[in-house]
């Protein structure tokens, strides 16, 4: 979340005269950029990750946690304090990002709802190996420091989600009466949503285009003494506050579902992104597409979301619940009434998984495509005259079928070609999966690629493990010049496949088939092979083949998570839930492998290359199902919770326990103490982390000799 911008923000139906204006000055803005910028080279290979936070009021001795709607006293506690200095309880994680005893602060931003925080390195990493075995003391100091600046009983955890907002009886401090103006929820309260004019305007603004609430139905998780059909007890259909109160009486809030009506139940989640910045266009444009395929396994993978409202939820992961909590489209575009006053009908909500690729690669087929990606004509038409090239301007025509949600009248006032905000303004609220950002006006920064379906893991050992691995991969793309393409259809159908609870071990996923660019033929010796016994490529020189093209269905087949990450035959010898059924000549060799044959090509020391193994080790294991996701360790612990009565309700005392246990970790990652203590008194602990909170290395011993004999 970048700086926010102030002014006088327009209600819909003055902004909705406005959008076209918006939409025009801000192509006008996108070609200047493009001018300026398309031929930017040699940018620094830089990234940076984003951690979001929830900020919970926990004590003891209370009855029941809460969240803490303070956001604005700490934010303006960190930003005036000059004591944002690595002190105290922080001083163990001064290896932060910067040069030691010069420890470049992190900085802190506000995010959507007023419990939250998002916290950034205070500059970005490079691409020095050292780097990433930063990440993660710079992500402990982070949250040191933002702890530091809070109260007593405040608390900044990374659950993705507060497990009772907005259920009754109360869930923020302070408390507030729900039913207000912007919102409308009869769940949550206005001043959930943080006070900045763009969040409530953003809210009430997508309401008022919807022209009705959001609906957030989650399925319920079925549990032994679940009623059934179960009907959310939590909704009121007697409320006449608002004409939105008739929705859930037009039949909003079905059988079986968890009903939330509001934004702040979606964009209330915390998640982990990762931002990598590209030499040059081209490299942006590739890593945007070959990033795309990996994003809803990287979601199953990071599944963190099994409650919601007070009840369990049959689904893992938070995307779609975001997903509906800004879906702005009309009753029009969604196809429930015939187009009239709307242009076009829109599939999917503008948070979704990404519609395009956009690559110059000459491997991109057409076929991989969306046949029927929805696009504004004219404005593809004006970017390809200001001389953008067709898929480019293909990406570009599609985000600008969205209207601008929020707009400042001040803004209207003449066209500023020296500034990107009505670009931004549509850009930034295409929430897609992955986002081509392209550099500022003042043209400072390089082409940027986004990577946004990761939730957030608990610990910031599991945070900087999917970061690195992020990081790693991108390179192995690079370096080896992968080829990850499916259709792009496949990836939305991944998406939903990513929902289903264990989708990480018993879902299967499609993925391509082989990922390498030409075809690999195993010659004594030159290429290396992986632990997992797939061959990959060496760095030395490849044979070229040019085998003709056949049909794209035969490019790709369904796999699950764990041959996607670890390859067929470590899947094949460790996969539980499903049957592994790669056919001969069909194994995939693996993204760990392949992440660890780039690492075979570059020079690193045995101290680093052990570093990063403890990373790789846990994604390799949850991905096998070794060590569980944190929606699996969440359900396993509300189930074996004395309190808790096989009825799918998550109460007050058992969210108090949860969140407890929750810091009770957090406070052991940051005294650098193992979890030892807690295994025994925190249920099915050592399945979420194995030794790794302990400190354990897999380099450690055996391993380590073997590592060392392996990189002679
Ligand atoms: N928390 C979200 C998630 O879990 O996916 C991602 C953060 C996000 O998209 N935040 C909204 C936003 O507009 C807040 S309304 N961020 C700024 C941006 O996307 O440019």
């Amino acid at each position: 979340m970048g700086l926010l911008a102030l002014g006088t923000a327009l209600d819909w139906p003055d902004a909705k005269q406005q959008a076209h204006l918006v939409r025009a000055w801000g192509i006008k803005q996108l070609l200047e950029i493009w001018n300026k910028a398309k031929g930017k080279e040699r940018d620094a290979m830089l990234w940076g990750d984003e951690i979001e936070y929830l900020v919970v009021n926990y004590s003891k001795d209370d009855s029941k946690v809460l969240l803490s709607l303070r956001q604005a006293d700490i934010l303006k506690a960190l930003a005036d304090s000059k004591t944002l200095k690595v002190t105290g309880d922080c001083a163990p994680g001064t290896e932060a990002n910067g040069d030691a005893g010069n420890v470049t602060l992190p900085v802190f931003h506000p995010e959507f709802g007023r419990f939250m925080l998002e916290a950034t390195p205070g500059k970005p990493w490079g691409i020095d190996f050292k780097d990433l075995l930063t990440v993660e003391a710079d992500m402990k100091l982070r949250r040191c420091i933002a702890k530091d600046h809070m109260l007593p009983n405040e608390h900044p955890i990374t659950l993705t989600t507060f497990p009772r907002i907005g259920s009754p009886g109360g869930f923020t401090e302070p408390s507030y009466p729900v039913s207000g103006p912007k919102l409308r929820s009869q769940f949550v309260p206005d001043e959930i949503a943080n006070p900045h004019i763009r969040f409530p305007t953003l809210a009430a603004n997508i309401r008022s285009r919807r022209g009705r609430k959001v609906q957030v139905n989650v399925p319920v998780f079925r549990d032994e003494n679940t009623p059934w059909p179960w009907k959310d007890p939590t909704v009121n259909y007697d409320l006449h506050n608002w004409p939105e109160d008739d929705d859930v009486r037009n039949g909003a809030a079905p059988d079986n579902f968890i009903h939330m009506d509001a934004m702040a139940f979606g964009m209330g989640s915390c998640c982990l992104q990762i931002t990598f910045q590209a030499k040059n266009i081209t490299e942006g444009r590739k890593m945007y597409d070959q990033l795309s395929p990996l994003g809803p396994i990287l979601l199953a993978l990071t599944a963190a979301t099994p409650v919601y409202k007070g009840f369990l939820a049959d689904t893992d992961v938070r995307w779609n619940q975001i997903s509906r909590a800004v879906d702005d489209r009309t009753p029009e575009e969604m196809g429930e009434k015939p187009l009239k006053n709307d242009r076009w009908r829109i599939p999917k909500s503008r948070y979704a998984s990404n519609s395009t690729y956009i690559s110059t690669d000459s491997r991109l087929r057409p076929e991989y495509m969306d046949p029927n990606l929805v696009i504004d004509p004219e404005i593809k038409q004006q970017l390809l005259d200001g001389g953008m090239d067709d898929r480019l301007a293909t990406h570009f025509a599609h985000l600008f079928i969205r209207d601008p949600i929020v707009i400042f009248n001040e803004d209207l006032q003449e066209l500023d070609l020296t500034k990107t905000d009505h670009f931004e303004n549509i850009q930034s609220t295409n929430w897609q999966h992955m986002r081509f950002k392209p550099p500022p006006a003042d043209n400072s920064i390089g082409w940027r690629v986004e990577f946004r379906p990761m939730e957030i893991q608990i610990t910031d050992f599991e945070n900087a493990a999917f970061s690195v691995f992020i990081v790693l991969i991108t390179r192995a793309i690079l370096s080896f010049d992968l080829n990850f393409y499916i259709p792009i259809v496949k990836v939305d159908e991944n998406m939903e496949t990513a929902h289903a609870r264990n989708a990480n071990l018993e879902k299967k996923f499609w993925f391509r088939k082989n990922p390498f660019p030409v075809r690999t033929t195993r010659r004594g010796g030159s290429g290396s092979r992986s632990a997992s016994g797939a061959s990959t490529p060496s760095g030395g020189p490849s044979r070229p083949a040019t085998p003709p093209l056949g049909p794209v269905e035969d490019e790709y087949r369904l796999m699950s998570v764990n041959e996607v990450i670890n390859g067929t035959a470590y899947a094949k010898a460790t996969s539980k839930e499903v049957t592994e059924d790669a056919e001969e000549g069909e194994e995939f060799p693996g993204l760990i492998p392949l992440v660890e044959s780039y690492l075979d090509s570059v020079n690193m020391d045995v101290a680093t290359r052990c570093g990063l193994a403890r990373y790789l080790d846990l994604i390799r294991k949850r991905a096998s199902g070794e060590l569980w996701t944190a929606a699996k360790w969440i359900r396993e612990f509300i189930a074996k919770h004395p309190e808790y009565k096989k009825d799918s309700v998550v109460s007050e005392e058992v969210t108090k326990d949860l969140v407890g246990a929750v810091i009770a970790i957090g406070e052991r990652e940051k005294r650098g103490l193992g979890i030892d203590d807690l295994i025994g008194q925190v249920p099915h602990l050592e399945k979420l982390f194995g030794t790794f909170l302990k400190g354990k290395s897999p380099c450690g011993g055996a391993g380590q000799a073997a590592l060392e004999q392996e990189l002679k």
